[in-house]
């Protein structure tokens, strides 16, 4: 059950990592609208703000996460 969680949080930072990463690029490079330049797109805005809002607190969860089921898998 532990590995489950684990592979779960961590296949979930890499797909937030994913997401942080494209938002970042794709408004750097123009690809993606982003007219008050704070490197989120700005169609997803309305929907998601609150995740880039939340992102260190979410990274710090994902984290703690995948610490605590990682000392449980070794330990
Ligand atoms: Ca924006």
């Amino acid at each position: 059950m532990e590995v489950e969680l684990l592979i779960v949080l961590i296949f979930v930072a890499c797909l937030l990592g994913g997401v942080y990463w494209y938002a970042g690029y794709a408004t750097r490079t123009g690809f993606a609208k982003d007219e008050n330049q704070n490197f989120i797109p700005d169609a997803w805005e309305e929907k998601y703000s609150w995740l880039f809002s939340s992102k260190g607190l979410i990274m710090l969860a994902i984290g703690i996460g995948i610490g605590f089921m990682l000392a449980r898998v070794i330990g």
